[in-house]
């Protein structure tokens, strides 16, 4: 049973060496070379880590936002547009808005993070929000139970600008801290509330495959919690106040029955709820043969598994198969993952338009499906034609007939974001540490001929580097482009923005930063990075600042 998380036992370098044989054998030089920038950051620089570029089709652009991260994990939206972000193995919550991350807004205390696959999981911001402030976790916990727990926020609840936001460890409230974690990998992990207001929660079946079809276990099943009666506060927890009474198994003696929405699942990882229609698009992770995606129209539905591995019959429980199984929609072969092929599905979001018509993706891609897989890198879109899910059409520039994106290896998450932006969050980079980055996959009519090489580009040194004060960033462009320079430091956080993603004609520039951030304040000496977006390529030098 393979691993979701951190798990594959290879080295940075070979799978660096796989990456760029790959992009030379693909004519992408420009990747082979931003690999070659990422080889000198790995050699010369513990903390800054250059990924691949990602190849998604014609007029998209993936833009990265923060680097040098610890293990991002799991995405949230507030209402007002700032982004929340769960750290597996530290177990923090971070918070950025706009291009301003703050510090650590929490610590949970007493997480399990020993198991690769263990840690801080999940979180969800209630729907109800900003007059319900609450957060929702789901973490593995020290004690060999997993818990779903909720926190109260307080600071700027409802500025979109502000990062003055805390949780409060004292206020923590357990909605069920008894989920079987006996096993340290298996531990499902994705909390999403519905369109219907209630919180759902993905539970694998701990390595204990038959207890999947066990309705009581609380292993290999979605709950369907009411949060809506807890009380103010902190608290242990009551689980019979969960219960909604339209629950399939309502009327069950056991009232971890009562919560059950779904069953038949081996490890749910990562899912998501379309926003239209409410139904759940689940990435359940296979065991030898397939990967798959279920979809959870209906309370009551049982996925299957053991009795199936994707369309696979596996039956190792010694019962009858029961009639009325669930297939899945859509599957993969994960054969190939000691030799390098797929083997984790991370299920994305379902793709709807925002209420801001420059923002969105085209309207062919409203409703379609997006996942991807963990080890392999590919991002795929399905799309819906009468009662059945498929590989959409390839549109023009994707990578391959079936992959709409590739280079996504290491994603741990997706959320659409209230931009119409598609966001995502990679752990890491070849499994370094230090190395996790947040990105935007946005929409951009091209502007120009798509740059057919990087050889013309150019960004040179950053001169003088180490610097007292100003540093001089050059670069050249053959042809008009998107561009975009910022300044990062190590920890991740954009300190300036030298120029702000407009477009520019073909020429030689030199652009000097000041040396102070974007409040006018003086940066701190240190190594920093300058990060030049041209339109997909992505290219970054370093320099130090000394005072
Ligand atoms: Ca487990
Ligand atoms: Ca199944």
């Amino acid at each position: 049973m393979s691993p979701i998380l951190p798990g594959r036992p290879s080295s940075a370098e070979s799978s660096l060496a796989r990456l760029v044989s790959i992009a030379r054998a693909a004519g992408l030089l420009s990747i082979a070379r931003a690999l070659s920038v990422f080889v000198v950051l790995l050699l010369g620089l513990a903390g800054a880590r250059k990924a691949p570029a990602s190849q998604i089709p014609t007029g998209f652009t993936d833009s990265l936002l923060v680097v040098s991260l610890d293990n991002p994990v799991a995405l949230a939206f507030l209402p007002d547009g700032r982004l929340m972000w769960a750290e597996l193995k530290t177990a923090r919550i971070r918070l950025m808005a706009g291009r301003q991350l703050a510090g650590p807004i929490a610590v949970i205390d007493s997480v399990q993070g020993a198991g690769q696959e263990q840690g801080l999981l999940g979180i969800a911001i209630d729907p109800r929000w900003p007059t319900s402030p609450y957060v929702y976790l789901f973490y593995d916990a020290l004690g060999n139970f997993i818990r779903i727990s909720r926190l109260t926020a307080s600071g700027d609840l409802s500025s979109p600008a502000s990062t003055n936001l805390v949780l409060d460890p004292a206020s923590r409230r357990d909605l069920i801290r008894d989920i079987p974690d006996v096993h340290d990998n298996h531990n499902g992990g994705t909390l999403r509330f519905g369109t219907d207001g209630m919180l759902y929660a993905g539970l694998a079946e701990d390595a204990t495959s038959c207890t999947a079809q066990d309705t009581v276990s609380l292993r290999g099943v979605m709950l369907r919690m009411n949060i809506a009666g807890l009380p103010a506060g902190p608290g242990a927890p009551n689980k019979a106040l969960l219960v909604p009474p339209d629950n399939p198994f309502a009327g069950h003696s056991n009232v971890n029955a009562r919560l059950v929405w779904a069953l038949g699942l081996r490890n749910p990882f990562r899912w998501s709820i379309d926003p239209a229609t409410g139904s759940i698009f689940i990435g359940d992770v296979g065991f030898n043969t397939y990967e798959e995606v279920d979809i959870a129209d209906a309370p009551g539905l049982d996925f299957g598994w053991p009795f199936y591995e994707g369309p696979l019959l596996y039956s190792p429980c010694g019962t009858p198969v029961p009639p009325n199984l669930r297939a899945p929609i859509y599957y993969y072969d994960r054969t190939g993952f000691m030799q390098g092929g797929a083997a984790s599905v991370i299920g994305g979001p379902v793709y709807h338009a925002v209420s801001c018509p420059s923002c969105n993706f085209p309207g062919e891609y409203a409703g379609d499906y997006f996942l991807s897989d963990f080890y392999e890198g590919f991002l795929r879109r399905l799309k819906r034609s009468g009662g059945t899910w498929a590989l959409a059409p390839a549109v023009p520039g994707q990578p391959s007939a079936t992959d709409w994106g590739q280079g996504f290896r290491e994603v741990a998450d997706y959320a659409v974001g209230p931009d119409g932006a598609l966001w995502y969050a990679r752990l890491s980079v070849n499994f370094q540490p230090l190395s996790g980055q947040i990105h935007r996959i946005f929409y951009s009519p091209p502007l120009a001929v798509p740059l057919r090489s990087e050889d013309a580009v150019r960004f040179g040194a950053p001169y003088p580097s180490p610097t007292r004060g100003s540093v001089r960033l050059s670069y050249v462009l053959p042809q008009a482009a998107r561009v975009e320079l910022g300044i990062f430091d190590l920890g991740g956080r954009r300190v300036a923005v030298v120029e702000r993603n407009r477009r520019v004609e073909p020429g030689r520039y030199s652009v000097d930063w000041s040396g102070k951030d974007d409040e006018g304040h003086e940066a701190p000496p240190g190594v920093y990075l300058a990060r030049l977006g041209v339109d997909r390529l992505d290219l970054v030098r370093r320099f130090a600042v000394v005072r």
